[in-house]
């Protein structure tokens, strides 16, 4: 079998996806990759179809291993959002491909259900603690047991002229120091309020320096968190021995790793306790299942990131490891934009706050071409910039 054409598609049904399809020189018989890299979705769109697109054509789509190791180290450049974002999609379409051919789902190719669904977590995000509070008894009526606690910190909100519309100039405040108050009190208020029996973790978004995180993880141990994610920048990953010696609040960390290199200090030495990569950007699911069988020796989890910023042919590949691994942990749910549901069909569907993935053979999702073409790519999709009372640069 040879892959006949590769294609790139860029569609904005509510947010930017940028899709990769595989097809072959058996008739009908075609995979679909997910491409998005969230505000640089040309820089992706480019590498494929500029760079590797043509590699691809002519070669034998079973065999995935080889072509994944040809494109990460046989071509010599290798890594980074942009690069590992275009193999993840090439390495989902095969995968989907592969599935087809097998007449089997993706879960069954890596060994078949360990379990019957994935445990979602949903994002209950609020104004204040007790619109977060109201959002997660909404969420447990529906079934949901884990919940993401993120909280406006109004001290912080003044700070700078935020009715710019433009997402490339637009920027919101940051503080430390009223942050570093409001997270503990938030969630005194959501146990007072919900008791012991929600997990409910936070997402720091890298913002803190090792010390602040410290004081932080420290601060919610008594609130028994489920975790605290991205407690620092991803660039010096040993400071995280800080963190760890200062409380035993367990740690995530991994939506911006791009391969298990990244990973592996962390994991060897035991530094956090859910691996959060994001399948889209870590080279697909041939590397996020190496990353979990390494995670596994250390007793690890996985917690795949799953935003709505990747497609859900990216969600239906995380549900498909999930179900696969002894060691998932749980998994980021998304609410998707309505428009999505004219481009995409068969992704993953919530029940019971769990997440589950047809048999279908493959990935078991696809695209409607001509849906998607009358969503034209929106340019100034950006993440905006946080910035400190002073003007200087946050991370975001
Ligand atoms: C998460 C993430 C997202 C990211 C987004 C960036 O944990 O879901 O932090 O909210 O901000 O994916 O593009
Ligand atoms: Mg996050």
């Amino acid at each position: 079998m040879k892959i006949t054409d590769v294609k790139v598609l860029i569609t904005c049904p509510g947010r930017n996806y940028v899709l990769l399809k595989i097809e072959t020189d058996q008739p009908g018989l075609y995979g679909w990759g997910d491409a998005t890299l969230n505000g640089r979705e040309l820089a992706v769109a480019a590498a494929l179809r500029d760079h590797i697109a043509p590699l691809l054509i002519g070669r034998d789509p079973g065999r995935i291993e080889d072509t994944w190791q040809y494109l990460f180290r046989g071509t010599y450049w290798r890594g980074g959002p942009v690069l590992m974002t275009a193999l993840a999609a090439v390495d989902l379409a095969l995968w989907d491909i592969k599935g087809k051919v097998a007449g089997l789902p993706v879960y069954s190719l890596l060994g078949g259900p360990t379990r019957a669904s994935a445990m979602a977590y949903r994002h209950c995000d609020g104004r204040d603690a007790q619109e977060i509070a109201d959002n997660i008894r909404a969420a447990q009526a529906l079934g949901f047991k884990a919940f993401r606690a993120q909280v406006d910190v109004p001290s912080t909100s003044s700070f700078p002229n935020t009715t710019w519309v433009d997402r490339t100039t637009y920027s919101q405040p940051f503080e430390d120091a009223p942050y570093l108050r409001a997270i503990p009190a938030l969630f005194e208020y959501l146990r007072q309020e919900l008791g012991d029996e929600p997990l409910i973790l936070h997402d720091v978004h890298e913002r803190l320096t090792p010390i602040q995180a410290s004081q932080l993880a420290g601060a919610l141990e008594a609130y028994h968190p489920l975790f605290l994610e991205d407690p620092i920048r991803p660039e010096h990953k040993e400071s995280l021995r800080l963190v760890r010696q200062n409380s035993r609040v367990p740690l995530a960390m991994g939506e911006l790793f791009n391969h298990r290199w990244e990973c592996l200090p962390l994991i060897t030495e035991q530094l956090i306790d859910y691996v959060r990569v994001d399948i889209a950007h870590i080279g697909g699911i041939s590397e996020a299942r190496k990353i979990a069988v390494m995670a596994e020796a250390y007793h690890i989890q996985m917690a795949f990131h799953g935003p709505p910023d990747v497609a859900p042919i990216t969600h239906a590949a995380n549900v498909h490891v999930d179900m696969a691994i002894p060691n998932f942990g749980v998994q980021e749910s998304s609410i998707f934009p309505v428009e999505i549901e004219d481009v995409f069909t068969g992704g993953p569907w919530l029940e019971n706050g769990h997440l589950h993935v047809s048999d279908a053979p493959g990935l078991g999702t696809d695209v409607d071409e001509q849906a998607a073409a009358r969503y034209p790519y929106h340019p100034t999709e950006y993440l905006p910039t946080l910035r400190r009372a002073d003007g200087s640069v946050q991370d975001w």
